[in-house]
């Protein structure tokens, strides 16, 4: 690693000593870039990567809600406008008990990348609160979206900052967002947040557009591989809204999802969840708020394991793991256990699903291929890209158009990345050739901008 390089890593840890998942991140990012950094030494001079570790603009808030017994709560809102070298600053809003600036900002920072590797001219950034939507009445998230925008708003536009949502921010939650912002600003101004309903300015396959991304781009590795994934079964974590859309595809496709976890344990199922009456099962689980995927194995009469992560499955059950939850949800301990399985592929779909010592433990197993969250899951923000193209072209795009676009930017990201690691002599490594390929679009960006 080179001595700029690390003194960047070193200074960030140091002035950001407490925000863990923020500075993992970091790390994971910086330490993949040494070769590239070795390359550009007019990097240094510019201080390229103090500002592109550095948020271009961090605005926190305070959002005040009556609850339905007429109790004022308060609650913390986040936009972290991170980097905007490439287009208007875009990511999603989550909405979560557990947020704090530390997930806004490693959030913030991969999205960045991971917007870059689109191709599409998109920014980066991240928002949200520390409000939990699960257990609140319709009437109180309304309540709290509506107080939310109310100090948002001014912050975000068509050409400034178009948000989304992630986790805790689904269809309801977006539509109650734009309508204040309507209500405020008093226009369309192009939508201003993607995954809008269908009547309002929505896009086909939004929803289904980060689980049937990551798939296309499963595709691309199997395709490497002279592979397929016909019969192939997959182990993945989560029942939301990205883990419905990868079951969806990989049934479509001839594949079989055998497992989904929540906060309770996980379920496996065997015959695979291929059925339309299992695939709709998982959007009643979601939509229940119950938060439990034990309601799955209740009803289907398959096993469930309380208190345990799909990860402990062997090679006889399954032949590819994509972790699609939440960060953090595969540890040393798990990756050790999916080494010792003998299964090939482990496919990233959660925003920074592996932990570092986990994911550099994985890297090193040669029988193994690991795809990074970064850019498995870009299909989602790409496709809210091209939400805020119809929506600046008053049209609507058929279903086809959507998804034959979506498929081509996901075969293009898997190719640019392997090509970037290429480049640098890695071969195969489509975990540092997505970061040196998304660095490489936001260094160019702001190499041509000049300095500020
Ligand atoms: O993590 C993500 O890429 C998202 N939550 C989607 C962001 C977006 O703008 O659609």
């Amino acid at each position: 690693m080179s001595k700029y390089l690390e003194r960047v890593l070193e200074a960030t840890k140091a002035k950001n000593a407490n925000e863990p998942e923020f500075l993992q991140t970091v790390e994971e990012v910086l330490t993949s870039l040494a070769p590239v950094i070795e390359a550009h030494p007019e990097y240094e001079k510019v201080a390229l990567l103090e500002r592109m570790v550095e948020p271009e603009r961090v605005i926190e808030f305070r959002v005040t809600w009556m609850d339905d017994n007429g109790q004022w709560q308060v609650n913390r809102g986040y936009r972290v406008q991170y980097n905007g070298a490439i287009g208007p600053y875009k990511g999603g809003l989550r909405f979560q008990s557990n947020v704090n600036l530390s997930m806004i900002k490693f959030l913030g920072f991969e999205q960045t990348f991971k917007d870059a590797l689109t191709t599409l001219p998109i920014g980066g950034a991240k928002g949200g609160s520390d409000f939990d939507p699960a257990g609140k009445s319709d009437a109180e998230v309304m309540r709290f979206c509506q107080a939310f925008m109310t100090e948002l708003y001014r912050h975000i536009g068509p050409d400034v900052d178009v948000p989304a949502g992630d986790m805790g921010v689904g269809a309801r939650e977006v539509g109650y967002l734009y309508g204040q912002y309507r209500r405020i600003v008093g226009a369309f101004k192009n939508g201003v947040i993607t995954g809008k309903g269908l009547p309002f300015g929505g896009s086909l396959i939004r929803p289904e557009a980060t689980g049937y991304g990551a798939v296309y781009y499963l595709n691309e590795v199997l395709k490497h591989e002279n592979d397929s994934i016909e019969g192939k079964r997959i182990a993945i974590s989560g029942f939301g809204n990205v883990a419905w859309g990868i079951v969806k595809k990989v049934a479509e496709l001839g594949g079989k999802v055998v497992t989904l976890s929540g906060p309770d344990g996980y379920i496996y199922d065997a015959d695979g969840l291929v059925t339309e009456e299992k695939i709709d099962y998982m959007l009643e689980m979601r939509n229940s708020g119950r938060n439990k995927v034990q309601d799955y194995a209740d009803k289907f009469g398959v096993p469930f394991f309380a208190g345990e992560k799909p990860w402990g499955l062997g090679s006889d059950k399954v032949d590819i793991i994509m972790p699609s939850a939440m960060q953090n949800d595969v540890h040393l301990d798990s990756a050790k256990k999916i080494a010792a399985s003998g299964i090939k592929y482990y496919i990233e779909v959660a925003n920074m699903p592996t932990t570092n010592d986990a994911l550099e433990f994985l890297k090193e197993q040669k029988h193994m291929i690991i795809a990074p969250s970064k850019a498995v899951n870009a299909g989602g923000v790409a496709v809210s890209a091209l939400e805020m193209s119809q929506n600046s072209e008053r049209l609507v795009w058929e279903a086809e158009e959507v998804d034959a676009k979506l498929k081509s930017i996901m075969k293009n990201i898997h190719d640019s990345s392997a090509a970037a690691a290429e480049r640098y002599g890695l071969g195969y490594d489509l975990v540092a050739g997505a970061n040196i390929a998304g660095f490489q679009k936001v260094a160019d960006a702001m190499m041509a901008q000049g300095v500020f």
